[in-house]
């Protein structure tokens, strides 16, 4: 997987790329991340990547031009790309959006700045995502939250391929509760299921755990469940 990032401040990715999974993923050859400048292909003396709105209002626009030649040249030295704006207009990043994208050999994500960028820039990409419905200072953050949540799911990411299993959202359901030593931990025990040695139980406990969660804090998922004769049970009071 190959990330392309279009941004005015490639030096704010140095954390995520250069640090822990996503840099040793790097290392292993599980992806690379390409950062370039849209300021690199400005043509004025001042570099301008910005101006002043058009009909007036507060705040600069990001020029398309450098922006556009960015994502042109990017293309034209490494390949096309599937190409998306980060901005508060775009669609909610979700986990299965996530899986899809995690299919796609070269994602190129276009950061905002300002005000947000000319609106004629996005007629030369793919797809608008927002990571959520407030405003950043950036698009830089939000490319982060997608290049790790990406990376996540690619092959040789993940020391252990289980961890991608049983985790939120994954089947559409928040995940269960985890614990680890101390058994005991200032009065507060581990649930007794959890320590039992059944797998079938364990499984169970955590099934419904991860059920009942999602009914109480994410009634929205909980009412697209196609739940289980088993699932119902449970959730009428039958012990995992
Ligand atoms: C954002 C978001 C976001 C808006 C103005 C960058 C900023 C500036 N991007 N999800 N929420 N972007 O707030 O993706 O251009």
């Amino acid at each position: 997987m190959i990330f392309e990032v279009v941004t005015l401040f490639p030096e704010m990715f140095s954390s995520v790329t250069g640090a822990s999974i996503i840099g040793k993923a790097q290392e292993k050859g599980a992806l690379q991340v390409y950062l370039t400048d849209p300021r690199s292909f400005t043509t004025d003396k001042h570099h301008s990547v910005d101006d002043t709105p058009y009909g007036g209002g507060a705040g600069m626009v990001m020029r398309p031009d450098p922006l556009v030649a960015a994502i042109e040249a990017i293309e034209l030295a490494r390949g096309p790309a599937h190409k998306i704006l980060l901005t508060p207009t775009g669609a909610s990043l979700t986990q299965p959006t996530v899986l899809r994208l995690a299919k796609v050999p070269r994602l190129m994500l276009v950061c905002g700045r300002y005000e947000g960028m000319d609106e004629r820039v996005r007629g030369f990409c793919d797809e608008e995502l927002s990571i959520g419905d407030y405003v950043l200072t950036g698009g830089e953050l939000a490319a982060m939250v997608v290049i790790d949540a990406v990376a996540r799911r690619l092959p040789g990411v993940l020391g252990n391929a289980d961890s991608a299993v049983d985790e939120s959202f994954e089947a559409g359901l928040l995940e269960h509760p985890q614990y680890t030593r101390p058994a005991l931990f200032r009065g507060a025990a581990v649930p007794e299921a959890l320590l039992s040695g059944n797998h079938a139980r364990i499984r169970r406990w955590r099934r419904l755990q991860s059920l009942e969660r999602t009914r109480d804090r994410r009634p929205d998922l909980f009412a697209q469940l196609a739940l289980t004769a088993e699932d119902r049970a449970m959730l009428d009071g039958e012990e995992p």
